[in-house]
């Protein structure tokens, strides 16, 4: 089932099925809280006014490139773009009031799945092309799909993503577990640029079972399969799978009220932040007459 609620700033959406409800605003597409087993499992403001301030991306849907692009810029086809730099010189998600600003239009297909759709103008923080992006959110169960699909009509970049958090038992999230399936993660300097190394998951970085926790992670693993990772917060498993090749996983570290630091993490299908300057990676380029379609499921037990 499908609710509009349009008393808001933002119009909210409500997917419901017999196991979950799913709440999403127009605003950036932000899921605003999944009800599971009587738990609100993801973070969201208690109003739809505190989304205009969310330093966090806390559950919008980010884009037109997600995380990070080193220097505000990159190569394509022998051009070169430069971007608006909102991370020092370096752009993250997307740059300054990218579409995460933006209210995207909402048409519900079902009961159980509503699309929200945005126009990114050429030229917009520096990115090349027309974009039309979306995100088709479908409530099955205990499973959360979100299907994204763009096209342009210029080549691009494009690698959105969905900037949720999750902490459905509450208190700090390293007394979580996870796993993750990757046998690699990027090495980043100081601004989380990677520096195009790949390290192996030993020690710290090794979730090749579950484990607890335990520190902070503003990282980028590289997955092995699209059974991305599995983690456990207090009786709740959340399960992400996907065909995007990488997931940052992100612990909340620098999270504001009223969450508080380690108030959540974030588990972000992804392409390799700063990939359009490494063509050795997984290629994020769009052109024009392609689809881009990727998924990501998050399942709750
Ligand atoms: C911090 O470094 C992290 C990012 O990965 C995250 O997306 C952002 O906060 C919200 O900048």
């Amino acid at each position: 089932m499908v609710t509009k609620d349009t008393s808001g700033k933002y119009d909210k959406y409500v997917i419901s099925s017999d196991e979950m409800q799913v709440s999403v605003i127009t605003l950036s597409a932000a899921v605003t809280d999944i009800l599971f087993k009587g738990k609100h499992c993801a973070l969201g403001f208690d109003s739809v006014e505190d989304y205009d301030d969310n330093p966090g991306y806390v559950g919008l849907v980010v884009g037109r490139y997600a995380n990070r692009i080193g220097g505000a810029k990159f190569t394509l086809e022998g051009k070169e773009y430069k971007l608006v730099p909102n991370e020092g010189k370096n752009q993250l998600h997307g740059g300054p009031d990218s579409w995460v600003k933006r209210v995207w239009q909402a048409e519900v297909l079902s009961d159980n799945v509503v699309r929200f759709s945005v126009f990114a103008p050429d030229g917009e923080n520096g990115f090349p092309g027309n974009m039309n992006a979306s995100v088709t959110y479908t409530v099955t169960g205990s499973t959360l799909r979100l299907d994204f699909e763009g096209e342009t009509d210029a080549p691009t970049v494009f690698a959105p993503t969905t900037h949720m958090y999750f902490n459905p038992k509450g208190g700090s999230v390293l007394e979580s577990s996870m796993k993750i399936n990757a046998s690699s993660w990027l090495q980043v300097d100081d601004e989380l640029i990677p520096t195009g190394v790949l390290m192996p998951c030993e020690g710290n970085f090794d979730f090749s079972s579950l484990r607890r926790i335990a520190k902070d992670y503003d990282h980028c693993f590289v997955l092995d399969s699209q059974d991305a990772c599995t983690a456990e917060c207090g009786d709740v498993k959340i399960s992400l799978k996907t065909d995007l090749p990488a997931m940052q996983f992100y612990t909340g570290t620098h999270l504001g009220e009223p969450f508080g630091a380690n108030g959540g993490f974030a588990i972000e299908p992804e392409f390799y932040p700063d990939s359009p300057n490494h063509p050795e990676w997984p290629s994020p380029v769009l052109r024009p007459g392609e689809k881009f379609r990727c998924f990501a499921e998050y399942i709750f037990e």
